[in-house]
C-alpha cells in the first residue's frame, strides 16, 4: 500500500513556496507585536525600526534580538499580544536561575501545537493507532502536555505517565505493551538500567520507536539507545519561548539531522559574540522567530543552543544540525572550548564506561579543572578494567578534545539520575 513519508503537503512544498509563506507571516506578525506588544513596540523604537521596514526575509536582521532577559524583566504576562483571558493555557520553565519563563497559548496555538508534534512525531515512524507511552514530565514543563495533544492529534492511543516512578514506567510497558516511548534520553537509560535489574532484556519489549529529546545527546548515546533496545531513536527539539517539543524533529528515513518546521518557526543562525547573521552551513546561536503564534510570538529569540542550518533532505524544510550543546554550559578549559557533548561521544568509546557522567568544574588556583565522574558499566567489576577504563578515557580526551582532566570511575547507580533532564555539569568554581 503507498504511504506517504509526510503528514501536511507544505512539508514537502518548494523553497519559493515556503519562502513566500514565510515572509507574509513575517510581515504580519511584526504588525501584531508592534501594535499589541508595548515591550516590543519599544525595543523596535530604540531600535529605529519599524513593521514597514521588512519587505524581504533578510529584511529580518534589522530587527531587534529577543533574550531570556526580556522574559524575565516582563514577568510574568507582559509579553502576552492577547488579553489573558484569551489565553487558553499558560506553562513555564523552571528557571535554574532563579525566576521561570512564562509562556501563554491560546486555543489557535494549541491546535498549531498539536499539529507541529504530530507532524514531529510522524516524521519519526509513529504512525495513527499505535500506543505511545509518554515519559515527559507533565505540569508547567511543555514536554508532558506538548507531546500528549499532539499524539492524539496523530490518532495514537496515548498513556500519560509522565516522568519517575521508574519501576511502574517498566511494569506499564510490560502490561500496555506500547509501541512508542517519548523521554529524555537520559531517562531513558535509567529505564532501561531497571529493565536489565529486573533480568529482562531490553530487546524484548514491544517498543519499536523512541523519540528523545529536551537535552543534548550525542550520536554514541543514540547508538547505545537503538542498540540496547533494538529500536529507532529520533531525536526531537524545541524550546518553550518558542512552544516547547515540535519545533525540529529528525526524519527516521534519514535520521540527519532535524528537520525545522519552518512555516510556523523562522530559523536564523548568529555569531553569538557579535549578533551578525551567519551564512547556511556555519556554526552559531540558533535563533527563531514566530510566524503563526497569537498569545505570546517571539521576535529573534536567542536560544543559547548551538548548531547550523543545513538544506533539507527527506523534507524541503531546512534541517538544524544536532544541537552540540548550550553557550550557557560550555567549559574554556585552558583556553579550549569545551562541551559535555564532546566528553560523552569520548566516554562511550570506552566500552567498561556507562553513559551515567557528571562533569565537575572546580578552580585550583587560577586554573580550571574538570573531573568526570563516570560509572562503571555493570559488568566492568575488576578493579584493573576500572582503572584501564579511566586511562582510556583520559587519552581519548587528550588525544580528541585536547585537555586534560581528571577521570573518577564510579560503581554503577553512584551518579544522580534524573526523570527529566540530566545535570551534567556541576560547577563549584564560585565556591572555595
Ligand atoms: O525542553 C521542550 C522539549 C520537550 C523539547 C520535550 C523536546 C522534547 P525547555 O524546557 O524550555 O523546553 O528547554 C529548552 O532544552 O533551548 C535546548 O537547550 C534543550 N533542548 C531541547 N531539545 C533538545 C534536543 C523543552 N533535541 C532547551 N537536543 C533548549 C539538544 C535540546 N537540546
Amino acid at each position: 500500500m503507498y504511504e506517504r513519508n509526510y503528514y501536511d503537503p507544505i512539508e514537502v512544498a518548494s523553497r519559493a513556496e515556503i519562502g513566500i509563506l514565510q515572509a507574509e507571516r513575517l510581515r504580519q506578525t511584526l504588525e501584531r507585536v508592534y501594535a499589541h506588544v508595548p515591550a516590543y513596540r519599544r525595543k523596535f523604537d530604540e531600535a529605529g525600526v519599524k513593521p514597514s521596514d521588512f519587505r524581504t526575509l533578510g529584511d529580518l536582521a534589522k530587527f531587534p534580538f529577543t533574550s531570556k532577559a526580556d522574559l524575565r524583566e516582563n514577568y510574568p504576562f507582559g509579553l502576552f499580544a492577547v488579553p489573558r483571558e484569551k489565553l487558553a493555557r499558560i506553562h513555564a520553565s523552571s528557571g535554574t536561575t532563579g525566576q521561570p519563563t512564562v509562556v501563554g497559548y491560546t486555543k489557535a496555538d494549541i491546535d498549531t501545537w498539536a499539529n507541529v508534534i504530530a507532524r514531529n512525531l510522524y516524521s519519526c515512524g509513529v504512525r495513527p493507532g499505535m500506543l505511545v507511552h509518554i515519559a515527559f514530565g507533565y505540569g508547567l514543563f511543555t514536554g508532558g502536555l506538548g507531546m500528549h495533544y499532539g499524539a492524539e492529534r496523530l490518532g495514537c492511543t496515548v498513556v500519560p505517565v509522565s516522568g519517575g516512578m521508574t519501576k511502574r514506567q517498566v511494569q506499564l510497558i510490560l502490561d500496555f505493551k506500547p509501541d512508542v516511548i517519548l523521554a529524555t534520553p537520559s531517562y531513558l537509560l535509567v529505564i532501561l538500567d531497571e529493565f536489565k535489574a529486573r533480568g529482562i532484556d531490553p530487546k524484548s519489549t514491544s517498543l519499536k520507536i523512541a523519540v528523545c529529546g529536551a537535552e543534548s545527546w550525542t550520536y554514541a548515546m543514540r547508538d547505545e539507545i537503538e542498540q540496547a533496545f533494538g529500536i529507532h531513536a529520533a531525536d526531537t527539539y524545541g524550546l518553550s519561548e518558542v512552544i516547547g517539543p515540535g519545533v525540529a524533529s529528525e526524519c527516521i528515513e534519514t535520521k540527519d539531522g532535524l528537520h525545522i518546521w519552518e512555516d510556523h518557526f523562522y530559523p536564523e543562525i548568529i555569531d553569538p559574540v557579535s549578533g551578525e547573521v551567519l551564512p547556511d552551513g556555519e556554526q552559531g546561536e540558533l535563533v527563531f522567530t514566530s510566524l503563526t503564534k497569537e498569545g505570546m510570538p517571539v521576535m529573534r529569540y536567542r536560544t543559547r543552543d548551538l548548531s547550523r542550518l543545513l538544506p533539507g533532505t527527506a523534507r524541503s524544510m531546512r534541517r538544524m544540525e544536532k544541537v552540540i550543546g548550550r553557550t550557557d554550559d560550555m567549559m574554556i578549559v585552558r583556553g579550549v572550548n569545551v562541551f559535555p557533548t564532546q566528553i560523552e561521544e569520548q566516554i562511550l568509546r570506552c566500552s567498561g564506561l556507562s553513559p551515567h557522567y557528571q562533569i565537575e568544574l572546580r578552580r585550583d588556583g587560577r586554573l580550571d579543572v574538570v573531573k568526570l565522574l563516570v560509572e562503571a558499566r555493570p559488568e566492568a567489576t575488576d578493579d584493573s578494567v576500572r582503572e584501564g577504563s579511566a586511562q582510556m578515557l583520559m587519552a581519548h580526551i587528550r588525544n580528541s578534545i585536547g585537555i586534560g582532566v581528571e577521570v573518577d570511575v564510579a560503581d554503577p547507580g553512584k551518579i544522580e539520575r534524573s526523570a527529566g533532564k540530566a545535570r551534567r555539569v556541576v560547577d563549584l568554581r564560585s565556591k572555595p
